[in-house]
């Protein structure tokens, strides 16, 4: 049974009834805005670990910004990229770019049951914001469509810092921390992963 405590987003009680042990999941995410995105990246990790994904599944590939999300996905999903990091070593890598941590793995081509795209934009003073946002948009909806693999939009669009924060489960704002939506975006991912789109 459902224990819906909002109206506002995705049910998570769901999810539990998918069994992510046997999915490979790859995520794809922008360095800019970088501490948003490290939290977003952790609670996408920690949800689909909590749906039963294996660790050594998840293939974490970083990109500079949310316009090359598009680009970067279509290649996981094919494939055609070389090496991917992998683990946490990944998000580690992240913050700290003379870290020599990162492991990197050679990716099996269309090994992907779902990928997850994930960058943080923020409104700034010029319509940089806008044509981004609707390319990236676009652009990730036509990856799936062709590939046939789910991409989910892990994509926070936000007129503000503090809007994007409290989207991340960070927030200092009077309305407390928030939540994090990448937790929303793993469940989404093992969820579409599953094929389960039976009506019910
Ligand atoms: C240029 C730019 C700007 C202004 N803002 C953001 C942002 O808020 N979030 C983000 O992920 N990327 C931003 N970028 C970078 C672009 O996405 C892209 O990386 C560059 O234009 C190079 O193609």
């Amino acid at each position: 049974m459902s224990t819906v405590t909002s109206i506002k987003g995705i049910d998570l009680s769901y999810s539990s009834s998918f069994d992510g042990s046997s999915l490979r999941i790859g995520i794809v995410h922008a360095r800019w805005n970088a501490p948003i995105i490290e939290a977003l990246l952790q609670g996408t990790r920690d949800k689909l670990v909590q749906c039963g994904v294996k660790s050594q599944n998840i293939v974490v590939q970083s990109v500079p910004g949310s316009f090359e999300l598009p680009f970067a996905t279509k290649k996981m999903i094919a494939g055609s990229h070389v090496q991917a990091n992998v683990g946490t070593a990944d998000l580690m890598g992240m913050v700290d770019s003379t870290s020599s941590l990162p492991t990197e793995v050679s990716i099996p081509s269309g090994s992907f049951d779902a990928v997850i795209a994930i960058g943080v934009l923020i409104k700034g003073a010029t319509m940089h914001f806008e044509y981004i946002s609707e390319a990236v948009t676009h652009g990730l909806m036509n990856v799936q469509l062709e590939s046939g693999v789910p991409v989910i939009f892990g994509v926070l669009t936000a007129l503000n810092e503090e809007q994007a924060l409290e989207r991340a489960g960070i927030g200092k704002g009077a309305n407390g921390k928030g939540h994090n939506h990448g937790e929303d975006w793993g469940a989404a991912a093992v969820e579409m992963a599953s094929n389960n789109l039976a009506p019910v």
